[in-house]
């Protein structure tokens, strides 16, 4: 099952994260368990619980969400390569009910992921 929306939290400054950016759409923050040397979580300020349940409403919030992550990927240093994923409910991986786009790199990423 899914945990609570603790992303909320850190949208609301109730939990502390370390901010990569932030605007009025979204919060870019880095990833508590990093899987790779940079790993920044991107969402929305809007509570879209999974990847299914955007709609076409969402279409330039999404949009927005890949801008920013290019925005990143350059400040982070990753022009060599990095990786965008979004994990859709269990059996995909998602653990936090809140919308998220996993920015990583700094490393030589492998494929297949697990
Ligand atoms: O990814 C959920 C991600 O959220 C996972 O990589 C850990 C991260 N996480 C969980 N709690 C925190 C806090 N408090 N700060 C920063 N990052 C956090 P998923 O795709 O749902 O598996």
């Amino acid at each position: 099952m899914f945990a609570d929306n603790l992303f909320l939290k850190i949208i609301d400054k109730t939990i502390p994260a370390k901010i990569a950016y932030e605007d009025d759409q979204c919060l870019a923050f880095h990833d508590i368990k990093p899987q790779a040397p940079v790993h920044v979580l991107i969402i929305p300020k809007k509570v879209i619980r999974t990847h299914d349940d955007a709609t076409s409403a969402d279409q330039a919030l999404l949009g927005h969400l890949h801008l920013v992550a290019i925005k990143l990927a350059k400040e982070l240093g990753l022009a060599n390569g990095y990786r965008l994923v979004i994990n859709c409910n269990e059996a995909g991986g998602q653990t936090v009910p809140h919308l998220h786009v996993h920015l990583l790199g700094g490393r030589d990423l492998t494929w297949p992921p697990g």
